[in-house]
């Protein structure tokens, strides 16, 4: 049974725009399974403007007044904007508030300034004993994962092992029973017709066409690319499992509750990079039970690693319509060295596999990072030959690489001179604008119909030393935003085909 009022009150803040929210949904089922209330508060940023204006702080500071604590899921990205709102909170309200997420997991020491604790690492367990501590006035300076703040630094303490079994973690909370949205301006209470809105906007909108119902069915990952957080979150745990798969009963048994929960969700998203990696066995299971319990439209993400024709057979036919595979986490040319060590064959046997399905999936999307500071042209060369190997249908999504605290490529970057300490603040917290080089209009050129023997023929050293230059790179800002207003009418082109499905 929930214990309601303030004195057994928790919020939960998640300051992003994707409102699937994993990791605050399952922190409020665990703290209600715990005989606690949690308020949610979603803040996703409204028309691109990431700080939070004085009306909005209020009206949170009035949602957050007389709880137990304030607890706030913080990723890099988002760490002014937390920033902001910790202030605000701290000095306008006698609740402790507490940082948990990646962020403060690699980065404590950054936190010290607007956290009264900090959850390292998992919270589910954490979580609860902190608002046991908190209710009856107890002790908070030995609870496991929990850092407390004093005087400005972090009293460091052990960390529980890793949740081998995470069939036990519940169920994202969805009751909506207390929960609250920014929506222009103001926070209002988040109805059923709000959560279909919202996730209609989530951030894989352009796939999905409709509200999706995201979810992940494991945890970790045992590849190492160097720009993601993966490597140093598995550091801490030396000796322990840190890839753990759910059941596949475990996984339909939550997506069974989709329907009533969301009669609008028209697909499942499964946003781990991990899903095809499960063994034969496991995916034979899953999809069985999909088709039985579930069977709805799902797509996913996954890398190089694991594809056989055998899952995705299986997989087709339980209802996979589309897959975003993140070619970087297999390519070893790059002087980047994103990967651990995948091959451009292995990229290149996964793109023909996937080729092999196109009449019966959406063209795979394949995720590339651009604008390394490390790359050469010559990588960045290399990378559009690959790219141009590959058979079309298929679409390229670029992300400009972001430098995350806490990485390898972060740390290399600082050790080779690339990062001073401004770009630090600037490069390693926001993602940078993707630039309008020669090359990168070059990848973008691959997203179209124009022949790949055309592309490779002017990514060749004489087109590059005229084109390959800042001139260019001013110039094309026009010729860049032309192509992907066409590319914009393609995708909207194939939204409305998905839609029709
Ligand atoms: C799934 C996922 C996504 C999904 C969905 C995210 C969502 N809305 O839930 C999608 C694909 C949309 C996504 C997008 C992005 N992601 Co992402 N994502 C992940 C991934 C693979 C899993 C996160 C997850 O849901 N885990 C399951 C939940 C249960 O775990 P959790 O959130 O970590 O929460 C647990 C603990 O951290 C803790 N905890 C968390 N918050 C709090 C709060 C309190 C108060 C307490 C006590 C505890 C606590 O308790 C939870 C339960 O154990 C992680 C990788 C990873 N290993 O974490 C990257 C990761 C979090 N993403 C990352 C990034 C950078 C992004 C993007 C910014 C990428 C981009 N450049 O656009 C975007 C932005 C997202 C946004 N603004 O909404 C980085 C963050 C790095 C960093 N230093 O902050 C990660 C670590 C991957 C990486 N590249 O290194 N992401
Ligand atoms: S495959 Fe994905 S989750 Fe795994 S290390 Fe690489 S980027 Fe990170």
């Amino acid at each position: 049974m929930i214990l309601e009022g303030p004195a057994r009150k928790v919020v939960l803040i998640w300051p992003y725009n994707d409102i699937s929210a994993l990791g605050i949904r399952v922190l409020g089922s665990c703290l209600k399974r715990a005989g606690f209330a949690a308020r949610l508060l979603f803040l996703p940023v409204e028309a691109g403007d990431r700080s939070l204006q004085p009306e909005v702080l209020q009206q949170v500071e009035e949602l957050c007044s007389g709880s137990l604590f304030v607890g706030i899921s913080v990723m890099s990205s988002c760490l002014q904007r937390v920033a902001l709102l910790s202030k605000h909170l701290k000095r306008s309200l006698d609740v402790p508030i507490v940082w948990g997420g990646v962020h403060p997991t690699l980065m404590p020491e950054q936190c010290v300034l607007f956290a009264d604790y900090l959850c390292i690492g998992e919270g589910e367990e954490a979580i609860v004993e902190l608002a046991e501590a908190i209710a009856r006035q107890g002790s908070v300076m030995d609870i496991r994962n929990i850092w407390p703040v004093v005087e400005k630094s972090v009293r460091r303490g052990p960390l529980r092992p890793l949740i081998q079994n995470i069939d036990l973690v519940p169920f994202p909370d969805y009751e909506l029973a207390d929960d609250y949205v920014l929506y222009e301006g103001q926070m209002i209470r988040m109805t059923r017709d709000h959560l279909e809105f919202f996730l209609q906007e989530g951030p894989v909108k352009p796939i999905a066409g409709s509200g999706y119902y995201t979810t992940m069915t494991s945890r970790g990952c045992d590849l190492n690319c160097s720009f993601c957080s993966n490597g140093s979150l598995r550091s801490l745990y030396p000796g322990q499992r840190w890839l753990r798969y759910r059941s596949p009963g475990n996984v339909i048994e939550e997506l069974s509750r989709v329907r009533n929960l969301m009669p609008f969700a028209g697909s499942v998203f499964f946003c781990e990079d991990t899903f095809f990696q499960r063994a034969t066995g496991q995916i034979e299971e899953f999809c069985r039970l999909y088709k039985r319990e579930v069977s709805m439209p799902f797509f996913c993400l996954g890398t190089p690693y694991g594809l056989t024709r055998e899952k995705l057979e299986l997989l087709v036919d339980a209802g996979l319509y589309l897959v975003q595979i993140a070619i970087e986490a297999g390519n070893s040319q790059s002087a980047t060295g994103y990967s651990s060590g995948a091959t451009d064959q292995r990229v290149l046997s996964s793109a023909r596999l996937l080729g092999e399905f196109c009449s019966r999936m959406f063209p795979p999307h394949y995720e590339v990072i651009v604008d390394s500071p490390f790359d050469s042209a010559e990588d960045v060369v290399q990378r559009i030959r690959l790219l141009a190997r590959i058979k079309r249908p298929y679409r390229l999504q670029f992300s400009p690489l972001t430098l995350l605290p806490g990485t390898e490529l972060a740390a290399r970057a600082r050790r080779e001179g690339l990062l001073n300490q401004e770009d630090a603040k600037r490069l390693c917290y926001q993602r940078p604008c993707q630039r309008k080089s020669y090359l990168n209009c070059l990848l973008l050129l691959l997203n179209t119909y124009v022949p790949r023997f055309l592309i490779r023929f002017l990514a060749s050293r004489p087109f590059r030393f005229l084109f390959n230059r800042r001139y260019f790179e001013r110039s094309a800002e026009s010729l860049h935003s032309l192509i992907k207003a066409v590319l914009g009418a393609r995708r909207q082109a194939s939204e409305r085909t998905l839609a029709r499905l």
